[in-house]
């Protein structure tokens, strides 16, 4: 095995833990903030590579519980495909790798936690390219919520507790603010933290109205690159489901159309090259309600442009409060880094809201002209 120099050093005990063939070699892989990701190759040509992950247990503190979350999910969704003909259960849902015990994490000798899925060969986008895919990923996500609707949600546990609770996020954040730790940063960052309070009451006011909402099984983390497209940009599979737990529909909507609707990256740093594509929004909202209009109640419906608003403006609360505790949660790649997360979806928020009724009018006319829901 080569390229193990970056990797824990006790990676022979990990691999040797589960249940697979002889490892060529294993690199650093995607772009996720939260856990270690790596591609496992394997030596034999016609063997299944591996994605192998170390679970950030700092964050997800039960990992028996978020593994048992994703055994349910994804046992869920392959029945659901298995019943239609053509589909490849094992292409197009995460399947996770026993280990020799018959679990399907491990805790190493070290105290870390590593978990083992089929290698997807297929495609993660951080920006998208073109409105086929922003269509694609709207379907990928409405028809995961689809196919979840009739799994009982008391079957699933929250990994991360009140995940999207505006309140509670806000709350932490003056906290923070308050506390020592924050001092030498919080001098700096005086406009980012106005604009947090300016729109605090009415923020949490919208997400204490959506409280009235179904509570669905949802994903809780639509990021487009937690989506996999194959080679001719159709969806493949939905991916990262640690945060797959009861919630609103409006939080998927809004944190899928956080991402593809920016023209620049999250962390952009050149605030000019952040604007919104339209286009990519209207195809999204298509994709998603062509899939998710069979079960939206009117009301779920009305509130999706709500959700945009929340989680952007919720991402900015958590990249500011992650900055302000000197970087404890997200990964980041320079010491300014949640900074620019920061200041960059702040900028996408300003531009969300100066184009609040222009998408109103186009999810609006996207139900009206296809009769997707009754009103
Ligand atoms: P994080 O929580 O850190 O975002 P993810 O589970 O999203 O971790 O994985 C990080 C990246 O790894 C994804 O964005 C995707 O590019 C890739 N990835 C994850 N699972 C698979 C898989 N089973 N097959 C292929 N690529 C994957
Ligand atoms: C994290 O795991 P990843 O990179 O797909 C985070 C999301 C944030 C996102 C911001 C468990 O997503 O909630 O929206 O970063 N996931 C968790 O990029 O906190
Ligand atoms: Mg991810």
């Amino acid at each position: 095995m080569d390229q193990t120099s970056t990797i824990s050093d006790n990676i022979s005990e990990i691999l040797s833990q589960f249940l697979i063939g002889e490892v060529n070699s294993i690199v650093p892989y995607g772009t996720g903030h939260i856990n270690e990701t790596y591609f496992v190759k394997s030596v034999n040509a016609n063997d299944t590579d591996y994605l192998l992950q170390r679970i950030n247990h700092h964050i997800f503190k039960n990992v028996s519980v978020l593994i048992k979350n994703i055994l349910t999910v994804t046992a869920h969704l392959r029945k659901k495909l298995e019943a239609v003909a053509g589909a490849n259960p094992d292409q197009e849902v995460l399947t996770l790798v026993s280990t020799r015990n018959g679990e399907y994490y491990y805790h190493d000798s070290k105290g870390d936690y590593w978990r083992m899925y089929y290698f997807l060969d297929a495609n993660s986008y951080d920006i998208l390219e073109n409105q086929q895919q922003a269509y694609q990923g709207g379907r990928a996500f409405g028809k995961f919520q689809c196919q979840l609707v009739d799994l009982n949600v008391n079957l699933i546990q929250e990994t991360i507790p009140n995940f999207h609770n505006v309140q509670l996020r806000y709350n932490r954040f003056e906290q923070v603010l308050q506390g020592d730790k924050a001092n030498s940063r919080a001098q700096n960052t005086t406009a980012e933290i106005a604009f947090v309070r300016e729109r605090a009451e009415n923020m949490v006011q919208a997400w204490q109205k959506l409280l009235q909402l179904p509570v669905r099984v949802i994903h809780n983390d639509t990021k487009f690159n937690n989506v996999l497209l194959n080679k001719d940009d159709r969806v493949q599979c939905v991916i990262d489901l640690d945060t797959v737990m009861p919630g609103y529909v409006a939080y998927d909507f809004g944190d899928a159309i956080r991402t593809i609707i920016n023209t620049a990256a999250e962390d952009e740093r050149d605030l000019d090259k952040i604007n919104l594509n339209i286009p990519f929004f209207e195809s999204y909202t298509q994709g998603y309600l062509e899939e998710a209009a069979s079960f939206l109640t009117d009301e779920e419906a009305e509130s999706l442009l709500t959700g945009v608003y929340l989680i952007t403006y919720e991402q900015i609360v958590r990249f500011l409060t992650d900055y302000l505790e000197n970087d404890v949660y997200y990964k980041i790649h320079f010491p300014e880094h949640n900074l620019q997360r920061t200041q960059a979806q702040i900028e996408l928020l300003k531009k969300l809201e100066a184009s609040g009724d222009e998408l109103l009018k186009i999810i609006k006319g996207i139900i009206k002209k296809d009769k997707l829901i009754s009103n």
